[in-house]
């Protein structure tokens, strides 16, 4: 069973990112946005390993690691939204956040590098702290990974590499973009791999534990592979797969499954977070447009 307190977790980033791809229906939201939905227990799984010198670079689809590791809804939907309070005044939006030990890109690939850079700082000053770099299946058709991973095995460096495979790039099938596996290929180089493939929370961490503090312990990379799933569109409403594969995702939901199973706690704690983001939704909207400066 998971704790109300991380059910709280998981549950508020669904419904931040349900109330993201509401608000763009209503025409309150620009650009674009990707959610996380279906895959939010990778965050939340992997936040509480972390200590608070780490550095998390995330990548479009960063909701919920921010989420997952600074429960700060409003200052992500003033970013978000352009209004004030927001995490970067605005001028980052939805794919480039920025905060001490968190930082996320659009760019695909552009991170893994960056975040064997911070890890490579983290070693040469002896800070025991790790980079922990979020990635999808697709990014790993990015030139630049392999370089920062070949210089990440090299030099030894305390970076977490972790991959939500979800099985499909944008629009295209991983068994389409993907030669080979994500093992071999951190085999390759010698890194350790980690598979999980469930989605408990609590158990996930306990199959996890030793290997990220190995990494941290004695500095080395460690790539960590989730199997999950994505529930919602690409991005805001572009969901390219066959009528059959989002009834697939759907019978997949951690979310559903565990409402069948803990239907008193879940029905609880879900109102509790719906109720959380509704009054966010409202405090932020009510906020003026953001005034950027440089500073
Ligand atoms: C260098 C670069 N190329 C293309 C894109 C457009 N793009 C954004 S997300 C995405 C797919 C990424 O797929 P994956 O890594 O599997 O992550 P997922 O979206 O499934 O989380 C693409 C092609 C981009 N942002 N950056």
């Amino acid at each position: 069973m998971i704790d109300d307190d991380d059910l709280r977790r998981l549950l508020t980033i669904r419904h931040f990112e349900r109330r993201l791809l509401s608000l763009f229906d209503e025409g309150e939201l620009s650009g674009t946005t990707h959610t996380c939905l279906g895959q939010e227990y990778v965050a939340v799984a992997i936040a509480p390993l972390l200590e608070p010198a780490d550095v998390v670079v995330s990548n479009h689809r960063g909701h919920g690691h921010y989420l997952a590791r600074y429960d700060d809804p409003a200052g992500l939907l003033a970013e978000i939204m352009g209004r004030e309070g927001g995490l970067c005044q605005g001028v980052g939006g939805s794919q480039h956040l920025y905060r001490e030990g968190f930082l996320t890109s659009g760019v695909q690939g552009q991170t893994l590098p960056l975040a064997a850079g911070i890890a490579l700082r983290h070693r040469q000053v002896g800070a025991r702290a790790l980079a922990v770099v979020f990635m999808g299946d697709g990014t790993w058709g990015e030139g630049a990974v392999y370089e920062a991973l070949n210089m990440a095995a090299l030099w030894r460096l305390p970076l977490v590499v972790v991959v939500e495979n979800n099985g499909i790039a944008q629009s295209t099938p991983a068994p389409e973009h993907l030669a080979g596996g994500i093992a071999e290929r951190a085999a390759a180089f010698g890194i350790a791999h980690e598979l999980v493939t469930g989605d408990d929370v609590d158990g996930i961490r306990v199959q996890l534990r030793a290997a990220v503090q190995k990494a941290r312990d004695a500095p080395a990379p460690l790539v960590v592979e989730f199997r999950t799933n994505r529930l919602g569109p690409h991005s805001k409403g572009d969901d390219a797969r066959p009528a059959e594969a989002v009834a697939e995702a759907r019978a997949r939901d951690w979310g559903a499954a565990y409402a069948g199973r803990f239907p008193e706690q879940f029905e609880r704690v879900d109102l509790e977070a719906r109720e959380r983001i509704d009054a966010v939704v409202a405090d932020v909207r009510r906020r003026p447009l953001s005034a950027w400066g440089a500073r």
